[in-house]
């Protein structure tokens, strides 16, 4: 997959990952810049979103940016399959590169001054008047979209601390958990993390049975949080991460919540589900060494 050291890339992957019990560690972003400090001002335009449409945490910025109508921020889409070479661009097409035309995704950490060191994740806020990047923390770029830019409200004042409880639940059992399941490689290291994900999705599911959103009628950064791990739950966490207690789909309340966020403006142009198979079904030595791709299952998000 390939990481960074002092802005100079190497192959191979990084070890740290997994923890001696077996359990799978994230390890934490890097560039944490902020739109409206002096060197970066709030004109959309003059920025550019490096995703993937496979990647939840690139998701969580597609969605803001849809939310909030940055359409003036542009955007370039990696190839679903990670390569050697980490998250490539063909020369032309859906997943090529407009704006600088890299064939990968370690030649725009490259560009950057800074000389970072790293992992080489997607999403990344990308200056296009610096040729810096500003963030590749999505959560910073969620909230910085939320509150440098005119737009719906994603973080009233009134809410902080409800939405900041079910980010912190959300993101531990449920975004990061469905990944803290499909990457174990011990049996009781998976079986915590899936029995968390699905007590987490019953007590939303409870919650939403009173609640139009997570923070009752009022959709905030919390449902945009979750959004993308529920987009992807039938499709791939419930077979490629054993995810499988139950699908989004048998519950009674989620699923029409998640059903119901999808047809708000702009969010269905965010969703690729077949593009979320390719993605997480790709070739794996460990998960899935013959690359085959499952045909189902279909899910009705009319
Ligand atoms: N903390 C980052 C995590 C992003 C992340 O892990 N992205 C994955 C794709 S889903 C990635 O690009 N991984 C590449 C790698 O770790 O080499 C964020 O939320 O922005």
């Amino acid at each position: 997959m390939g990481y960074m050291v002092e802005g100079v890339y190497h192959e191979g992957d990084d070890v740290t990952k997994t923890l001696p019990s077996g359990e799978w560690k994230r390890s934490s972003s890097a560039v944490r810049h902020w739109i409206g400090e002096d060197e970066f001002p709030a004109v959309a335009a003059r920025y550019h979103l490096y995703v993937a449409w496979n990647c939840p945490w690139a998701h969580r910025a597609l969605l803001t940016r849809a939310i909030m109508g940055l359409d003036e921020i542009t955007v370039s889409y990696a190839r679903p399959n990670r390569t050697d070479q980490g998250w490539v661009y063909d020369a032309e097409g859906p997943f090529s590169d407009p704006l600088l035309g890299v064939q990968s995704l370690h030649e725009v950490y490259s560009r950057d001054p800074m000389k970072y060191t790293g992992r080489l994740t997607v999403p990344v806020l990308w200056d296009k008047a610096q040729e810096r990047m500003v963030s590749n923390e999505s959560a910073d770029i969620v909230r910085m979209f939320g509150a440098c830019f005119d737009g719906p409200e994603l973080y009233p004042d009134a809410l902080t601390g409800q939405i900041d409880d079910w980010n912190a639940l959300i993101y531990e059992t449920v975004n990061n958990g469905v990944y803290r399941a499909g990457f174990a490689s011990t049996q009781e290291a998976y079986e915590k993390a899936a029995y968390e994900v699905f007590a987490t999705l019953d007590k939303i599911d409870a919650h939403l049975a009173e609640n139009q959103f997570l923070c009752s009628d009022t959709f905030t950064e919390a449902d945009v949080r979750l959004f993308p791990t529920l987009a992807r739950f039938d499709v791939a966490y419930h077979y490629a991460f054993r995810c499988n207690l139950k699908k989004l789909s048998d519950y009674a309340h989620l699923w029409p919540y998640a059903k119901r966020i999808y047809h708000m403006p702009g969010i269905a142009d965010t969703v690729r589900f077949d593009i979320y198979k390719k993605g997480y079904f790709s070739a794996s030595e460990k998960r899935n060494p013959l690359g085959i791709i499952p045909i189902g299952p279909t899910v009705d998000w009319g």
